[in-house]
């Protein structure tokens, strides 16, 4: 589909003071592609988060309430299993509000009687929110957050002789990145890990077996529109911050089931031809009827592919835990 890209008054064009530039340019390139896109970082302002932490309470939602069951009733063999003998050391990517962590946490406490946590995450709100709660909770942890964009590389403090690290990946996360970003992203976090430490991926699975497309789909696609919402948030955040006027009931939330990929696919499908500017871009797009912008892809995993994709990174595959519905795994894996 073509996109059109009009220039208004120049007066307009230069951003509001604040406005982070990178936002700018996500916008300006997503937009100016055929077919359009955003990119899905761009869901989690502070509306965006609460409508995401709703999203994971929502009863076609299984990914966080199944994972969690696996934590509930693994996390004790899987610290073990990673720690080898040794004292461990926690850290996790994209923590969020660390929820399911303190499962592990709890099983770390048993095993040890000292847990040092350090949550990465670009919101240093999120993670001293999370961190206040997990030490009132758990007082045998010691956090020690790390506000950083873990997508850009890492540097983690050595461990001290007779500790590992164990590094977190869950949440299905990983789901959120394309194959090859993926894979650059873990052999990344392979060069900032040491030999023998140990790294727990969350992934969801595809459909097979017990596991159907539809109830993929109801997933993201749920009956109170909360993800919908979710969604959409993301044209309301370009209204709010950036002087867009996408009229809102213009677009709809869409779910595609992309078999040769492997992924469940976010749009926001236009229902009607329209143009929509943006002041601080002075750019204003177009808009067919039923031109989508595609927002998010969210990978689901054949059983061994996870293996393959940590191998590939330069990690040596050692357990998985699989729910007995076959939804959702969890492997361990230690850096080689
Ligand atoms: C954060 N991520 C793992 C979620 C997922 O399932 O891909 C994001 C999400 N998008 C819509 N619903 C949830």
């Amino acid at each position: 589909m073509a996109t059109v890209t009009t220039e208004i008054p120049a007066c307009r064009t230069h951003p509001e003071p604040g406005i982070s530039q990178s936002l700018l340019a996500a916008v300006r390139e997503g937009l100016s592609k055929d077919p359009k896109q955003l990119p899905p970082w761009l869901f989690y302002d502070a509306a965006g988060s609460i409508l995401f932490d709703r999203i994971t309470h929502l009863p076609e939602y299984y990914l966080t309430r199944v994972e969690r069951g696996i934590f509930e009733r693994c996390a004790a063999e899987m610290i073990a299993a990673a720690a080898h003998g040794d004292r461990l050391r926690m850290m996790e990517l994209g923590a969020g509000s660390a929820d399911k962590t303190r499962l592990l946490l709890a099983a770390a406490c048993h095993y040890q009687e000292q847990v040092r946590y350090q949550p990465v995450d670009v919101s240093a709100s999120a993670l001293q929110t999370a961190c206040d709660r997990l030490e009132l909770e758990l007082p045998s942890v010691a956090t020690d957050p790390l506000v950083a964009d873990y997508t850009s590389g890492l540097f983690l403090d050595p461990c001290l002789p007779g500790e590992r690290r164990l590094a977190l990946f869950i949440g299905s996360s990983i789901g959120n990145f394309d194959p090859d970003a993926a894979l650059h992203l873990l052999s990344r976090l392979r060069d900032a890990l040491s030999p023998g430490d140990g790294l727990l991926l969350g992934v969801d699975l595809a459909p097979a077996n017990g596991k159907t497309i539809p109830q993929l789909i109801a997933a993201y696609d749920d009956r109170q529109g909360v993800t919908a919402q979710f969604n959409k948030n993301m044209l309301a955040r370009l209204n709010r911050e950036l002087g867009a006027n996408f009229d809102l009931d213009k677009f709809r939330h869409q779910i595609r089931w992309n078999r040769e990929e492997s992924r469940i696919e976010m749009h926001l499908e236009s229902l009607a031809p329209q143009t929509v500017s943006i002041a601080a871009l002075g750019q204003s797009f177009d808009f067919a009827p039923a031109e989508t912008i595609h927002t998010e892809n969210s990978h689901k995993y054949r059983v061994g592919e996870a293996e393959a994709l940590l191998s590939a990174a330069g990690f040596n595959p050692e357990r998985r835990w699989i729910d007995a519905e076959g939804l959702f795994a969890v492997h361990l894996a230690s850096r080689s």
